[in-house]
């Protein structure tokens, strides 16, 4: 018989910060869990807390049905797996390696060759957030695989499926950090900017973290914008009123590199040149959808 919900074997292949936060937390529900690392001596609190260490990655693998990698990147899960890829067969591989949406897709057609389902996950939390409230894992590739695994994935936090393309959790996964450095960015811009004024980045920071909350609330509406590809519609600020030129000197008189703002006013200068003035801001975006190469 199937194993009851509560106890579903599984194995863990990486014990960095991630792959021992993912494995104490299958460990504390009471998961049976192998776990297994390149460099032997990082299991010791999780073996002490109730995993199995297993001598090899061939015995890692066949200890349970269910396999996640959370090693370093794409090439690490080929060189861990491609040596016992035949013990796949039967398995699902989740795979909770940061990679390309085309490495995923890459990954699920290798492991589907060896008969194993596979779904890719996009980890949106840091090691100390697995099993909080606040943790989430976008996942993608097999529907069957997802649901079956459900009692496991759910000890990390919420798991949401996106489609059964594997490049999708990535996908999103990229796309989310991708506006988290950029905003991250620009705060460190701005801690340099008024740094020259002897501000201290924590006190800007107690300034900037309620002024970018409260733009978030202009997403939706940008998002419209950009879906109705409606740039000239009424009530939007225009490229030339949005074209930085302000930021980008007052940078530069105070000696500072202009690098993140001058990126933004080129997406917003290509249009402004390609006849788009009076668009609206969002317009920047078709900047990025045809690059210049
Ligand atoms: N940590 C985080 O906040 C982020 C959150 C979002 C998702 N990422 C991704 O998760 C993957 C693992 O991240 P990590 O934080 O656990 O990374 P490290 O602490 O650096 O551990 C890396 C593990 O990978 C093993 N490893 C590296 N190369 C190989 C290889 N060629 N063969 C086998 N194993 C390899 C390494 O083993 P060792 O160095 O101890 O022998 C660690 O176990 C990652 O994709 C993040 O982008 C985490």
């Amino acid at each position: 018989p199937a194993p009851a919900a509560a106890t579903r074997p599984v194995t863990v292949l990486g014990l960095g910060a991630m792959g021992r936060a993912l494995a104490a937390g299958t460990v504390a529900v009471g998961h049976p869990t192998t776990v297994w690392n390149r460099t032997p001596g990082r299991a010791d609190v999780l073996v002490a807390a109730g995993a199995r260490e297993a001598a090899s990655v061939r015995d890692a693998v066949t200890a349970s049905p269910l396999v996640v990698a959370v090693l370093l990147d794409h090439a690490s899960v080929h060189q861990t797996l491609d040596p016992v890829a035949e013990e796949l067969a039967g398995r699902t591989l989740v795979n909770l390696v940061t990679t390309t949406p085309e490495e995923s897709r890459e990954l699920a057609a290798w492991a589907g060759s060896h008969g194993a389902a596979y779904l890719d996950g996009g980890i949106m939390a840091v090691p100390g957030m697995i099993g909080g409230a606040g943790a989430e894992i976008l996942y993608s590739g097999s529907r069957a695989a997802f649901d079956d695994s459900r009692p496991v994935l759910d000890t990390w936090g919420a798991s949401t499926w996106f489609g059964e393309d594997p490049g999708l959790a990535p996908l999103y996964d990229l796309a989310l950090l991708a506006g988290m450095y950029a905003m991250f960015a620009g705060f460190f811009h701005g801690v340099a900017m008024v740094g020259t004024a002897g501000v201290s980045a924590r006190d800007f920071a107690r300034r900037a973290a309620p002024w970018i909350a409260a733009m978030t609330s202009e997403l939706a509406g940008y998002a419209d914008v950009i879906d109705r590809r409606d740039y000239a519609g009424p009530g939007q600020q225009s490229l030339e009123f949005s074209d930085l030129s302000d930021m980008v000197r007052a940078s530069a008189e105070a000696g500072l590199a202009t690098d993140v703002v001058a990126a933004v006013q080129a997406l917003v200068r290509r249009q402004i040149e390609a006849g788009h003035g009076a668009d609206g801001f969002a317009r920047a975006v078709e900047s990025l959808r045809d690059p210049v190469r």
